[in-house]
């Protein structure tokens, strides 16, 4: 496998769904199929919090979202369990700063996608080196999706992490919304990773369109 190429995961990450069985009042993997007709780009299954599934579950339905993902090429990453992203072959993980160190996530990944939560330029930094491939910067806004959710950054972390890295995949994240995207994109994101405002709408569909538009329309303009 070859390493990613940077415009791909820049194109990969536009609309980013991160979703569990916690975040859906109905089966995550029709969830998944809904919004990625709607024009989501890439999906990061992410099973946390109380209720969380685990062992055979947890894995039963990892299997369900990626056969979803891969009908539809869209690439699957796996939060924070490298053992099940390699035994599903899955596109890549994403760790948060707590997590397993990316040196270690990297040498059992190979050259799989690496994601990594950064709250600052100095996680950047030290992301950087140990050659994460792209960085989630959060939360942009108040998010009811994570109970040990950092302070809210507004986007002036986005703007002083692309400031130093001009060339990195960077996916913004933390209640974000249709009518949010613009400022997310402006700051110099490449895309949105969103849970509630896809997840917890009626129609999945719909909320990856409206979505997908409003991205479409600033980042044609950058
Ligand atoms: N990580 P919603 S915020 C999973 O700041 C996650 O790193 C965050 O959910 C971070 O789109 C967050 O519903 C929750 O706000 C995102």
């Amino acid at each position: 496998m070859k390493p990613v190429e940077a415009a791909d995961l820049k194109a990969w990450l536009k609309l980013y769904l991160v979703i569990g069985s916690a975040n859906c009042r109905k089966d995550a993997a029709e969830v998944v199929e809904e919004a990625i007709r709607g024009g989501v780009t890439m999906v990061q299954f992410r099973e946390k919090g109380r209720n969380a599934l685990e062992g055979a579950a947890k894995r039963e339905l990892a299997g369900r979202i990626l056969a979803v993902c891969r009908k539809h090429g869209v690439p699957l990453i796996v939060n924070d369990d490298v053992d099940l992203a390699l035994a599903l072959d899955a596109d890549g993980v994403h760790i948060g700063q707590e997590d397993e160190p990316a040196e270690q996530v990297r040498k059992r990944i190979g050259n799989r996608i690496l994601g990594l939560s950064v709250h600052s330029p100095e996680e950047a930094r030290l992301g950087a080196e140990r050659h994460a491939d792209y960085f989630g910067v959060g939360p942009v806004f108040p998010t009811v999706s994570k109970e040990d959710a950092r302070p809210v950054q507004g986007t002036a972390a986005l703007r002083n992490i692309r400031g130093m890295h001009a060339a990195m995949p960077i996916v913004g994240i933390g209640g974000i919304t249709a009518d949010r995207v613009h400022e997310v994109i402006q700051a110099g994101a490449d895309g949105v990773a969103v849970i509630s405002a896809i997840t917890h709408t009626p129609d999945a569909c719909h909320a990856a369109m409206e979505l997908s538009r409003a991205l479409t329309g600033v980042l044609s303009k950058r």
